[in-house]
């Protein structure tokens, strides 16, 4: 038996995944959506720690300043009832029909000013919530036809956008950063900023990228075929994983939002071994995530209301089974001899030796001239072995 999550698991979930009434393309909600209030009561009896949610989600879209106060309040109060923290607020810049062509890219400019307001009032609101993460998935930014987007364009908008929102964050001394979240597709044709890859690069070229990071959601990635796990490390690495969205996915094909671990189960043990775990040279002492452990899925349109809070439960489950499983794996000495065997250890020395300067470098013999290549190519790095070994500790 699993043992039940504690608000010191730190697990959170978005009110749009419990709060998901599944409509979907082919057909219409097979849910009702309940008080947003009644999702975090919910969540908070299963364990979870945190909520996180889109302006839209807790008031309608268009609300008057006053009934848009008076929802929050009662919002804010039943969270605090419930002990849940607010830890992200996200802006809903894609479900509108204004929003068809995009917010900060979108080809008519009076959207952009109007995107750009929104998302400003709502700064204001996660700041005042507490949240400590601002997250901004450009879900409509993109196109369908090259021919309809001036990319360069677009993307000079969309830092313009950001760029606008973290000024204005480091300018009312917020204690936000924002974190954007790549997808390749859907629901336009093509996403600006399809993959991590994209939004370092894009993230590198801001005036006020030192507050903004990323949000990687694991199916995202696996949609474009990438390995999501690389895509955190790269993150870390980076110093920019600033949040996660975790779930599931099965191959290359459009956004399932499953429970996590329930699409590419191996994929998810090394997620949460990495997240737990840190990387197998650094350990604790490198790069770690500190985030939340966010879960961003959507529990299927087969289920009524027991299978919402059985899938939320489960998305849990999921990772503290994978978590104590990737505590095993890693304290196993026969893994630990299995990784110094592959290698796995040694690629954390530097390849130069400390205090080699480039002309010793160039004048070691051993390296190069009487280095015998057909003889360092018979090493046998074994490490079908070790992967065999992470599978005997994931399903033994
Ligand atoms: C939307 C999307 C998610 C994003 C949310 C944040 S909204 O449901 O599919 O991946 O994380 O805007
Ligand atoms: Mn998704
Ligand atoms: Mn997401």
């Amino acid at each position: 038996m699993v043992r039940k999550p504690t608000p010191d698991d730190r697990f959170s979930f978005g009110l749009w995944t419990v709060g998901w009434t599944a409509r979907d393309q082919f057909g219409e909600a097979t849910r009702p959506a309940l008080d947003p209030r009644e999702y975090a009561t919910r969540l908070a009896d299963l364990g979870a720690w945190g909520v996180t949610f889109h302006d839209d989600d807790v008031v309608p879209f268009g609300a008057d300043d006053a009934s848009r106060e008076r929802i929050l309040t009662t919002f804010k109060k039943a969270t605090d009832d419930a002990g849940l923290v607010i830890e992200m607020v996200t802006t809903n810049t894609f479900s509108h029909p204004v929003f068809k062509d995009g917010a900060f890219t979108s080809n008519d400019r009076s959207v952009r000013r109007f995107a750009l307001r929104k998302i400003l009032r709502n700064v204001d609101l996660a700041a005042e919530l507490g949240a400590e993460t601002f997250v901004m998935w450009g879900g409509r930014e993109g196109s369908e036809y090259d021919g309809a987007k001036d990319v360069n364009a677009a993307l000079d908008r969309y830092a313009e956008g950001i760029d606008t929102v973290a000024g204005y964050i480091k300018d009312k001394g917020y204690g936000l950063r924002i974190a954007l979240e790549p997808k390749p597709n859907e629901p336009r044709g093509d996403i600006l900023l399809p993959t991590v890859g994209h939004a370092l690069g894009f993230i590198a070229q801001l005036d006020n990228g030192d507050i903004v990071g990323l949000n990687p959601e694991t199916g995202h990635e696996q949609m474009a075929g990438l390995n999501y796990t690389h895509g955190l490390a790269q993150a870390l690495w980076s110093g920019k994983l600033f949040h996660i969205d975790l779930n599931g996915q099965r191959s290359i094909k459009f956004d399932q939002d499953l429970v996590f671990g329930h699409g590419d189960l191996l994929s998810a043990f090394f997620t949460v071994d990495l997240i737990e775990n840190g990387f197998p040279g650094a350990g604790q002492d490198g790069p770690m995530y500190t985030g939340p452990r966010h879960f961003d899925y959507k529990p299927s349109r087969t289920e009524g209301f027991d299978g919402v809070w059985e899938s939320a439960r489960a998305n849990m489950e999921m990772y503290l089974m994978l978590a104590e499983k990737a505590k095993a794996y890693r304290a196993d000495t026969e893994v630990q001899a299995a990784m110094e065997q592959s290698g796995v250890l040694e690629l954390s020395e530097p390849t130069l030796a400390r205090g080699e300067s480039l002309e010793d470098f160039l004048a070691d013999r051993g390296a190069f001239e009487d280095f015998d290549a057909d003889a360092a190519a018979q090493r046998d790095f074994s490490f079908v072995r070790l992967n065999q070994l992470a599978l005997r500790h994931l399903i033994g």
